[in-house]
C-alpha cells in the first residue's frame, strides 16, 4: 500500500534557505547552513563556435577580486557576483569581450561543476528525484530518478512540434536537461535543491544534470547563446540564477516561480476565466452555426456554471497564415460572430497561429522575405500537422523582421479592436523560436520569440487577454495572461501513438495533459494563469471512462487553472453536467502537489479554501492503488469523498482509501477545524 508521506501537517510551504558562497582554491563552494545541500568545485564556463566546431572552455580558477576569469585565447571575460534575496542565493554573471575578433556564443555557463566537484542533496544520489521541466507548453514534464532516461518523440516532425530541437534528450539514464528551472530532491528526507533562471527574456536557460548511476559527471546551469555574435568591446549582463535549499521540493519550485514572475513582471488577473472552446468536439470542421448553437446552450447553463468566454479555435481561416479571411463555413464573417458572442453576454476569443504560414496562404507567396530560413536558405519547416494537410508542412515567420512585427501588431489589432475578440489564443508559438537564419542575426531565439509576442501584445492592447500555447515558457512571462502548461487533451486517455511515438510523455493524450497539470501546478498565478487544456465530460464520442473524466475534471478544478469546456454543450446529459458543476466548484483554491517527487502513484494535490481543504488523490497509473493519506491538522472527525458523497473514517490522522482504479482519483473534502476561541 502506498504511503503518501510526508504528513500534511509537517509540510507548510517551507521557507527556502539560501546557500552561502565561498571561494576555495579558485572554485566556488555553495552550501546551505542547516541542510545537507552543497555544491562544491563550481566554476564558470563558455562554449563558442568556430566554423562548424564547438570550442569549450572552463575557468581553471576564479580570481578573488570580483570572482572573474578571462579566457586568454579569446579575450572574453566572465565575472560573477552573488547576493541573497528572499531566502535565495542569486548569482549574476556578466560577459565582456576584450578580444579583437567577434565570438559566436553557443553556451554561457554561469555555474559549472565538472567531475571532481560535488553536488550533495541528502545522502545518496540513488535517492534523487530530479524535476525535469519541458521546453514548451506541450513538452512532458515530471521528476526523474537517475536510473531513468529522458526521451524525445520518435520522429523529427514531432520533435519540432513538442521539444527543443537544439537540445535533444540524451536518452541515457541519469542524463537530464531541465528547461528554465530544476529541483533535485532526496526522496528519503525530502531535502531539496531548487535552481532556475529568473529571466528568460533574452536567453533560453536550462539546468543539466549528468550523473549516471549517481556518479556525478557534470552539473551546470547553462544559457543558450544560439550562435549569436559577441562583438569586441561588448558587455552583457546575463539573466540571474536563483538557488535555494529547503525541505520541500515543490515549495522551492513555487518560490522560484514567485521570484521569476516578479523579475519578468508576470501578468496575473484576479480570477481564472471560465471558457468554452470549439476544438475538442468540432475540431477544424467547426462552422459558424456550431458556435451560435453553443451560445444558447451555455446561456442555459447559467448560473449553474457561468462561462466567461467563447473561443473559436482552428478551422475558420482560409489558410494557416491568412487569418483575415474566413472560409466558407463562416459566411457572416468574424466581426459578426464576435458580435453574436458578445451579445449573448460572453467575451469572444479566437485562435491564431501567428508565426505560422502554409504554402497555400496568400501571405506565403506575397512575402517570401518574411520567412525564417534554414542555413541553406530554404524556408524553415515549422509544423507538419495532419489536421491541416497530409502534404506540405507549415513554415515559420521571422519574428525579427520589422515588417513581420508590424503585420503581427496589425493582425492582433484587427482581431481585437475591429472584430471584437478580446481573447486571443496564440498557438504554435515555438515556431518563433526555431533555429534558423534571421533578418536580425544578432537576436537569440528567446529574443526572436519575445519580439513576436510583444508585437502581438502591442496590437492587441493592454486589456486583451492573451493565451500562449505550444509556447516555450520563459520568454512569454509578462506578455501572456495565461499559458497552456501541458499537451492537448483528447477524447481518449492515451493511444498507441502517444505511448510509442510520443514516449508516453509529450503531446496529445489526456494522460499527458493531466500529468503536466499536476507537475506544473506551481507556475499558476506566479508566471501567468495556468491553462491545463479543456475539460471533456461527454459520455458519447469519447473513449474516456467515467474515472478518466473525473480525473481530468478534478485536476483542472483543484489546480484552479483556466476552466474551459470542450464539449458540445447541448448534448451533455444531466449526470455529466453535475460532474462539470462539482469540478467547477473546486476552482479558487490555493493548491500544491504534496508528493510531487514520490516515485509511485498516487499523486496528492492539496487545495486550500476558506472553510475546507480538498485532497485530490490521483492514480495516473495502469493498476489500481490503495493509499493511506494523512489528513492530520486539517480534518475534523469525518472526511467526505466528493464523487460518491461517502464519509471516510479518519484513524490516527489518516484516511485509508480503498484501491483507486487505474486512471482514477478520489477527492477528499476535509472541513477545517474551527480554531479555538
Ligand atoms: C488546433 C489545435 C488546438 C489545440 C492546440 C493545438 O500535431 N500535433 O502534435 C499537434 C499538437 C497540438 C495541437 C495540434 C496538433 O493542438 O494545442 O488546443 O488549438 O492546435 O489546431
Amino acid at each position: 500500500m502506498a504511503e503518501t508521506a510526508p504528513p500534511l501537517s509537517s509540510t507548510p510551504l517551507s521557507t527556502p534557505a539560501p546557500l552561502g558562497v565561498q571561494l576555495r582554491d579558485g572554485r566556488l563552494d555553495l552550501r546551505a547552513a542547516a541542510l545537507p545541500v552543497e555544491l562544491s568545485g563550481a566554476t564558470l564556463g563558455l562554449v563558442i563556435r568556430r566554423g562548424s566546431r564547438r570550442v569549450s572552455w572552463q575557468a581553471e580558477a576564479l580570481r578573488a577580486d570580483g570572482l572573474s576569469a578571462v579566457w586568454p585565447e579569446t579575450g572574453v571575460r566572465l565575472e560573477l557576483r552573488s547576493a541573497e534575496r528572499d531566502g535565495a542565493l542569486i548569482i549574476s554573471v556578466s560577459i565582456e569581450h576584450g578580444g579583437a575578433e567577434p565570438v559566436l556564443l553557443e553556451e554561457v555557463v554561469p555555474l559549472l561543476i565538472a567531475a571532481g566537484g560535488t553536488v550533495r542533496v541528502g545522502e545518496n544520489p540513488a535517492d534523487w528525484s530530479v524535476f525535469r521541466n519541458g521546453y514548451q507548453s506541450w513538452s512532458g514534464t515530471r521528476p526523474y530518478t537517475l536510473r531513468e532516461a529522458d526521451a524525445d518523440p520518435a520522429a523529427s516532425f514531432l520533435r519540432e512540434l513538442l521539444v527543443d530541437v537544439r537540445h535533444p534528450a540524451a536518452g541515457r539514464p541519469g542524463v537530464l536537461r531541465s528547461d528554465l528551472v530544476a529541483a533535485i530532491v532526496d526522496r528519503r528526507s525530502g531535502t531539496a535543491l531548487g535552481i532556475g533562471f529568473l529571466d528568460a527574456r533574452d536567453f533560453f536557460g536550462a539546468v543539466e544534470v549528468e550523473a549516471p548511476r549517481g556518479q556525478l559527471r557534470r552539473f551546470a546551469a547553462v544559457l543558450d547563446g544560439d550562435g549569436v555574435a559577441l562583438a569586441p568591446g561588448q558587455r552583457l549582463e546575463l539573466p540571474p540564477l536563483w538557488l535555494a535549499a529547503g525541505a520541500d521540493g515543490e515549495a522551492l519550485l513555487a518560490a522560484w516561480a514567485e521570484a521569476a514572475g516578479e523579475t519578468m513582471q508576470a501578468r496575473v488577473t484576479a480570477r481564472s476565466p471560465v471558457g468554452w472552446c470549439s476544438w475538442y468536439y468540432y475540431f477544424n470542421r467547426v462552422r459558424e452555426s456550431d458556435i451560435v448553437a453553443n451560445l444558447e446552450a451555455l446561456t442555459a447553463l447559467r448560473p449553474r456554471l457561468s462561462c466567461d468566454y467563447v473561443m473559436l479555435d482552428d478551422g475558420y481561416q482560409r489558410a494557416i497564415g491568412d487569418w483575415l479571411e474566413p472560409n466558407r463555413k463562416f459566411p457572416h464573417g468574424l466581426r459578426w460572430l464576435a458580435d453574436r458572442i458578445r451579445a449573448a453576454g460572453f467575451d469572444a476569443g479566437i485562435w491564431l497561429a501567428p508565426f505560422l504560414v502554409r504554402p497555400e496562404a496568400r501571405l506565403f507567396r506575397a512575402q517570401p522575405a518574411w520567412l525564417l530560413r534554414t542555413a541553406s536558405g530554404r524556408p524553415r519547416r515549422a509544423a507538419w500537422n495532419a489536421v491541416w494537410s497530409l502534404g506540405r508542412p507549415a513554415y515559420a515567420l521571422d519574428t525579427t523582421h520589422p515588417e513581420v512585427l508590424e503585420w503581427l501588431s496589425e493582425l492582433a489589432r484587427t482581431a481585437v479592436h475591429q472584430w471584437g475578440f478580446r481573447i486571443l489564443k496564440l498557438d504554435f508559438l515555438y515556431a518563433g523560436a526555431l533555429p534558423g537564419r534571421r533578418f536580425d542575426a544578432s537576436a537569440t531565439r528567446a529574443q526572436a520569440l519575445r519580439r513576436g509576442l510583444q508585437a502581438v501584445r502591442e496590437g492587441a492592447g493592454a486589456d486583451a487577454f492573451l493565451l500562449g500555447c505550444g509556447c516555450p515558457l520563459g520568454p512569454a512571462v509578462g506578455i501572456v495572461d495565461a499559458m497552456r502548461i501541458g499537451p492537448d487533451v483528447a477524447p481518449f486517455w492515451s493511444s498507441r501513438v502517444s505511448r510509442w511515438l510520443l514516449r508516453d510523455r509529450h503531446g496529445v493524450a489526456t494522460k499527458n495533459a493531466v500529468r503536466n497539470t499536476l507537475t506544473r501546478a506551481f507556475m499558476h498565478r506566479r508566471l501567468w494563469l495556468n491553462d491545463p487544456d479543456c475539460l471533456l465530460v461527454r459520455a458519447s464520442e469519447s473513449a474516456l471512462t467515467l474515472d478518466e473524466v473525473r480525473t481530468l475534471a478534478a485536476a483542472i478544478g483543484l489546480t484552479d487553472g483556466l476552466f474551459v469546456l470542450g464539449d458540445r454543450v447541448d448534448t451533455l446529459a444531466e449526470d455529466r453536467l453535475a460532474l462539470l458543476e462539482s469540478a467547477y466548484g473546486l476552482l479558487g483554491g490555493a493548491s500544491r502537489v504534496v508528493n510531487l517527487f514520490a516515485p509511485d502513484p498516487p499523486q496528492v494535490v492539496r487545495s486550500a479554501y476558506a472553510e475546507r481543504d480538498v485532497l485530490g488523490v490521483f492514480n495516473l497509473g495502469a493498476r489500481p492503488v490503495a493509499a493511506t493519506v494523512p489528513v492530520d491538522g486539517i480534518a475534523t472527525a469525518t472526511v467526505r469523498e466528493l464523487w460518491s458523497g461517502d464519509p471516510l473514517p479518519v484513524r490516527d490522522g489518516r484516511v485509508a482509501l480503498p484501491p483507486i482504479p487505474a486512471h482514477g482519483c478520489r477527492l477528499l473534502s476535509c472541513e477545517r477545524p474551527v480554531p479555538p476561541e
